[in-house]
């Protein structure tokens, strides 16, 4: 019992940081539930996990923002992927970069909607099983912009500070059932996320990380395994990882 390793629940694994973190923990042998909206990318990303790291892997096909949906994947769970042990709050997006008075009212709900209240919706399902067994580790992905408020982010950033803030409320709320609670704050890192930012605009998003070295989603996924990693009496509560290029959300040593 004490060697198994735990069940690992990732949503958002059909890119990026989720799924450079299911690479990571399939390569150290933890089962794995991968989630997100586009099945046809989870069904191959399974295939190649098993393939490769020879690890159980479930599939859960679902949008966070639909908390029917999230309840009827996480109760209906088969038994033996039950007691999640590790719960990765990873899918999220920024939708467009306006001031607030050219702001787009379907942007901003898509972004409260996905950032905030889906990462509610998964929490408040996987959370009462981690207390019945008096163990467990949440990691949200946060962001720099949970930090720091840059212009023209305002809704993104709001709903970054609302992770920073409920990764605390977490934490206290959890603390006497012996749960890890730990953020993950990144600054710029090439993914998908610049171009659903800028709406399918290749060109804008790939400028985005132009004249520097941004993080890639590996490095993000290394330093959340890491904080998994460490004795059962120790709990990293954040970790703001930025490109050494950068100093802050706006301030980048750009070529
Ligand atoms: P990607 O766009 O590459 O990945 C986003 C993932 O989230 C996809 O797997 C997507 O899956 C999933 N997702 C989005 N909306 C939903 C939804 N409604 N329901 C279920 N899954 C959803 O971006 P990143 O990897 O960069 O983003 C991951 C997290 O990291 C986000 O929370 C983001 O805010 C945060 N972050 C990113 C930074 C960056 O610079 N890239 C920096 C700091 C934080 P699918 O489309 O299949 O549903
Ligand atoms: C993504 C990083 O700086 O675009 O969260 O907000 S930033």
């Amino acid at each position: 019992m004490k060697n198994r390793k735990e069940i690992v629940l990732i949503t958002g694994a059909t890119s990026g940081i989720g799924l450079a973190c299911a690479n990571v923990f399939a390569e150290h042998g933890h089962p794995l539930i991968i989630t997100g909206r586009r099945a046809d990318r989870l069904n191959s990303i399974s295939t190649k996990l098993v393939r490769e790291y020879s690890v159980k892997v479930l599939t859960l096909n679902f949008d966070v923002r639909d908390n029917r949906a999230v309840q009827k994947a996480i109760y209906n769970l088969p038994e033996e992927w039950s007691e999640i042990g590790i719960l990765i709050n990873n899918a999220g997006l920024a939708v467009g970069l306006n001031s607030i008075q050219d702001g787009e009212i379907d942007d901003w709900e898509r972004m409260i909607d996905t950032n905030i209240k889906g990462l509610l919706y998964v929490t408040r399902a996987v959370l009462p099983g981690m207390i019945n067994r008096n163990a467990g580790h949440i990691i949200n992905i946060g962001s720099i912009a949970g930090k720091e408020v840059y212009p023209f982010g305002n809704v993104y950033c709001a709903t970054k500070h609302a992770v920073d803030a409920l990764t605390k409320g977490i934490r206290i709320d959890t603390v006497k059932h012996n749960i890890k609670v730990t953020q993950v704050a990144p600054g710029a890192v090439k993914t998908e996320f610049s171009v659903i930012r800028f709406k399918g605009d290749e060109e804008k998003a790939d400028n985005v990380y132009k004249g520097y070295e941004p993080l890639h989603p590996e490095d993000i996924a290394e330093v959340t395994y890491f904080s998994t990693t460490l004795p059962s009496h120790v709990n990293i509560n954040d970790m703001v990882i930025m490109p050494t290029a950068q100093a802050s959300a706006t301030i980048l040593n750009k070529e």
